[in-house]
């Protein structure tokens, strides 16, 4: 089932250096609606929790310690075709890799510090928005 519907975070290194703004307005003026939206932070258990399916990746030790070390913006967005579109606007999980243009290639630092995720299919969108958001947040 297509939902139109994706999931994002701003990732600690975006809010460390002062690009939520800049990276907002990318989004929204590459056609995405904000459906729900909260600057949060992630726990240990939360994000061990949330990147389960890398548990056993060398780097999980890591991505758990970045993705905890400060806050993050946790989003959902709507846009036809949202979970494709949005995974092309934030280009290659190596920012060496992401085509230029794209979140990546402009705000991220490496592969493991890379500015944002996004959602790869509907089904871990729908997933991960309800990991952060209640029904009464999103709109
Ligand atoms: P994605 O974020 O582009 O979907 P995934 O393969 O799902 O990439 O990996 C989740 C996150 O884990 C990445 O966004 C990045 O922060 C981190 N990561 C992925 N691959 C590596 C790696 O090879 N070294 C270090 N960190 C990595
Ligand atoms: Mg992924």
């Amino acid at each position: 089932m297509v939902t139109n519907k994706t999931f994002t975070m701003l990732k600690p290194d975006s809010v460390e250096n002062g690009n939520i703004g800049a990276i907002l307005e990318k989004i929204t003026t590459s056609g995405f609606r904000i459906d729900a939206m909260k600057l949060t932070q992630l726990t240990t258990a939360d994000a061990k929790a949330f990147y389960v399916v890398h548990k056993d990746r060398p780097f999980f030790d890591d991505l758990v310690e970045y993705m905890t070390r400060g806050p993050i913006v946790a989003a959902i967005l709507e846009k036809e075709n949202a979970v494709q579109d949005f995974r092309t606007l934030i280009g290659a999980t190596n920012p060496s890799e992401a085509a230029e243009g794209t979140i990546r290639n402009m705000f991220a630092e490496s592969i493991s510090q890379n500015a944002v995720h996004g959602s790869d299919s509907d089904n871990n969108a729908a997933v991960e928005s309800a990991f952060h958001f209640s029904e009464r947040e999103m709109f």
